[in-house]
């Protein structure tokens, strides 16, 4: 007879490999059965225990949500099941304004509530930083500047409850974040002068932290691109909310906004409805699609 089989969460993704926390707290290292890899750290898993300490995954629960990259070769999953998209940007090093774009993309997407955080605001070019961040908190993106150096208590409390993954560029202050809400995560932090010059990223893997009971929080290694190739034009239409009002009511059925006339995206940008570098990001990202 087959022994029961066990249930637990995928707490870190190496690769192919993973560390599953079973329900009744011992860590298993994982293996997928067969060939697949679409298992993400924050999925619910059954698995079979194979050895002292390992198992095999047998299959994942249905997902609540899915927060994935891909480019035209493959899929890149970020972490699964989770509430809140928490885009870390810096006052230093400078973060790209099309990547923070194409990270609100994947959350209206994935239908997941996003949050920006401004970290480092200790550096003496916070307040100008924060102003041009005002067309992102216009959109209804909540922003929140904070040194994780000094305190993390504000962050804590927009936490609460939910299952939150870290996103954004290398040298942000993601694992700097999470060693600060988590005493015992001991997650290593890197110099920004060192990924500078290696290009080497301190994270290499996504990995879940309980914060309490009802509270995780996902560090996930810096992303220097966030392919969007699966998504349709269509897609990338309604995940840029401030288009939906307008979207439908062009001239042309087939309108890239790209300058055909009788757009009513232009015409909103050009009333201000839109902002100028919405409408740019919007463009760049379009003329990435697969299918577009
Ligand atoms: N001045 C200042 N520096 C900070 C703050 N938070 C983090 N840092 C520094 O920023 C650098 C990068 O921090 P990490 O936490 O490793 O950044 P990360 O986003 O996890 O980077 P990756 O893992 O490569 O994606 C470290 O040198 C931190 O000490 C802050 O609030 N103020
Ligand atoms: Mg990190
Ligand atoms: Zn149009």
């Amino acid at each position: 007879m087959k022994p029961p089989l066990l249930h637990g969460t995928v707490v870190a993704a190496f690769g192919r490999s993973y560390e599953v926390a079973l329900d009744a707290g011992e860590r298993l290292q994982c293996l997928p059965r067969g060939k697949r890899s679409d298992i993400a750290c924050g999925d619910r898993v059954a698995l079979a225990r194979t050895g002292p300490g390992q198992g095999v995954i047998e299959a994942a629960d249905p997902r609540s949500s899915l927060l994935w990259r891909s480019d035209a070769f493959r899929q890149k999953l970020i972490a699964a099941n989770v509430t809140q998209i928490v885009v870390v940007l810096a006052v230093w090093p400078a973060w790209y304004e099309e990547l923070l774009n194409r990270c609100l993309v994947a959350a209206e997407h994935a239908r997941i509530a996003a949050t920006i955080v401004l970290n480092k605001v200790d550096l003496p070019q916070a307040p100008q930083v924060i102003a041009d961040l005002a067309d992102y908190t216009r959109l209804g993106y909540p922003l929140l500047p904070m040194s994780a150096a000094q305190s993390v208590e504000a962050l804590r409390a927009r936490l609460d409850g939910h299952t939150s993954v870290l996103v954004g560029q290398s040298g942000m202050g993601k694992t700097t974040i999470v060693n600060a809400l988590v005493p015992d995560a001991c997650a290593a932090v890197g110099e920004v002068s060192e990924w500078l010059v290696s290009g080497r990223h301190t994270t290499t893997h996504a990995r879940l932290y309980a914060l309490d009971d009802r509270t995780r929080l996902i560090d996930s290694p810096g992303l220097q691109a966030f392919g969007l190739a699966h998504l349709s034009q269509t897609d990338l239409d309604h995940a840029f909310v401030e288009f939906r009002p307008f979207i439908g009511r062009c001239r042309f059925a087939n309108c890239r906004h790209a300058g055909e006339p009788g757009c009513a995206i232009d015409a909103a940008a050009a009333d201000g409805a839109i902002a100028p570098r919405r409408l740019a990001a919007y463009r760049t990202i379009l003329g990435t699609l697969s299918a577009a």
